[in-house]
């Protein structure tokens, strides 16, 4: 189980680095707008994407979170114990910033244009 983990871990960061360069090229349906929560941090902090994207949250800390709207824009996650993930869809332009109510000083933004 954890070893699974570590190879999502050790896959997405050699997809991240080699990837960048090609992202913009990629379709928007077939990239995964995916937000890491790690080491008590949102990442990326800022996410940018086209309007109805889906963009998926996975906790990788052994530390519960929360991903919700600082405006209520969009619906809040539950509790997000180590793995789980919480997906939202952006249907309309704007800046969303969102914070753990665990822990407040954790903030992120997604842009969506
Ligand atoms: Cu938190």
């Amino acid at each position: 189980m954890s070893g699974r983990l570590v190879l999502a871990a050790c896959l997405l960061l050699a997809v991240e680095g080699s990837a960048l360069a090609a992202h913009a090229a990629v379709d928007a349906t077939a990239t995964p707008n995916r937000i890491e929560i790690h080491n008590f941090m949102f990442m990326p902090k800022t996410l940018t994407v086209p309007v109805g994207a889906k963009v998926t949250w996975i906790n990788r800390d052994e530390e519960p979170h929360t991903v919700v709207s600082a405006g209520g824009q969009f619906a809040p996650s539950k509790a997000l114990d180590t793995g789980d993930r919480y997906v939202t869809t952006f249907g309309k332009p704007g800046t969303y910033t969102y914070y753990c109510t665990v822990h407040p000083f954790m903030t992120g933004t997604v842009i969506v244009k």
